[in-house]
């Protein structure tokens, strides 16, 4: 892939996260399409667009709360993805799962869990078994800095590291402020740790500290990493940081500053106070884009054309998945286990 190819392939894996995820909002708006809670990727589409950019399809992902992102990144159809969340026959799960559990096994995303730390132990699992098979597989669990105050975190770290699993821990801290990114210590006030990239560390597992609004950096250290699991050196372990999109801090997501525009990338005083910093700071798509035109990678018309196409994309997944039928009622104990 040439550099221009790489920029544009990015850039469109980002916007294909952040626009399905507006339109969600839309259609929340409708209370019975998705009838509670929901968490959004919004902020945080450089770290699942660059890792997953260095995975094969055969490679495992687990997931959390916040898994739309995750999945659309490991290859998802944004049709299926938006059917699933609002409980469709087309969905990946048959419309059974919803937004806190959409998975989708064909693609290498066989559970998600919205417990906190629920899915570490069980991409254990699935690392244990590539390496008991002696396949190459790598399996990578995405997870926030809340499950470093579960037990099963220590657990699951502890039994990585004695076993030599093929296992990224790939953490993605969402507490951190623009100043923070780049630093080393990274304090939370919930938890004792000075650093959370201390606590790795003391297992003796190999850590790496990313910006997570660089969806380049991003690629290419994970790149590096999951060869070096493929190399039997896991587990690995990566604190990627990125900083609270406005939208996010309520109970429900919201879109203070209306949709993104792809041209505030150049024109950084245009969205509202409440959101300006977030996107000329933050903001990992216009971060990116901006980026590109500076690299010379992709011209500002290109830029304009990437997102023009990405909307309509999304636009024609969610007039499809709206038009999908609800799942057949007849159809309420399959798969159920009694
Ligand atoms: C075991 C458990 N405890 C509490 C919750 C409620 N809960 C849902 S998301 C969340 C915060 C998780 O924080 P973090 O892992 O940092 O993810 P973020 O929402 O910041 O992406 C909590 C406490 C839960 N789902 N599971
Ligand atoms: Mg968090």
């Amino acid at each position: 892939m040439t550099s221009n190819e790489r920029a544009a392939t990015l850039l469109r894996g980002m916007l294909r996260i952040r626009r399905l995820e507006e339109k969600l909002i839309h259609l929340a708006e409708d209370k019975t399409l998705i009838r509670a809670h929901y968490h959004l990727y919004v902020g945080q589409e450089a770290a699942g667009t660059g890792a997953c950019s260095a995975l094969r399809r055969d490679d495992l992902v687990f997931t959390t709360h916040r898994n739309h992102g995750h999945v659309i990144a490991k290859g998802g159809d944004p049709f299926r993805v938006i059917a699933e969340i609002i409980g469709r026959r087309d969905g990946y799960l048959g419309g059974r799962g919803g937004t806190f559990h959409v998975a989708a096994p064909e693609i290498g995303i066989p559970h998600t869990s919205a417990i906190v730390g629920g899915s570490l132990p069980i991409a254990a699992g699935t690392a244990w078994a590539a390496k008991l098979g002696r396949s190459d597989r790598v399996t990578v669990v995405f997870f926030g800095d809340g499950v470093m105050e579960e037990g099963v975190f220590y657990e699951t770290l502890n039994i990585a590291q004695l076993w030599r699993l093929p296992i990224l821990f790939y953490m993605e801290n969402n507490s951190v402020t623009p100043e923070e990114r780049p630093g080393r210590g990274s304090p939370t006030s919930s938890h004792a740790a000075k650093a959370l990239s201390d606590i790795p560390r003391a297992f003796g597992i190999d850590t790496t500290i990313l910006d997570g609004t660089r969806v380049d950096r991003v690629a290419r250290a994970v790149g590096g990493l999951v060869a070096r699991l493929r190399a039997g050196e896991g587990p690995l372990f990566v604190e990627s940081r990125t900083t609270r999109w406005p939208g996010n801090y309520g109970s429900f997501p919201r879109l203070p500053g209306g949709d993104t525009e792809i041209g505030w990338a150049w024109d950084q005083a245009a969205p509202v106070e409440e959101v300006r910093e977030w996107h000329a700071k933050s903001d990992p798509i216009l971060l990116w884009a901006r980026e590109c035109e500076r690299a010379g990678t992709l011209s500002r018309d290109a830029i304009v054309t990437i997102d023009r196409e990405v909307r309509e994309e999304i636009e024609k997944a969610a007039a499809a998945a709206l038009a999908s039928p609800p799942p057949d009622p007849r159809a309420v104990l399959e798969n159920a286990y009694a």
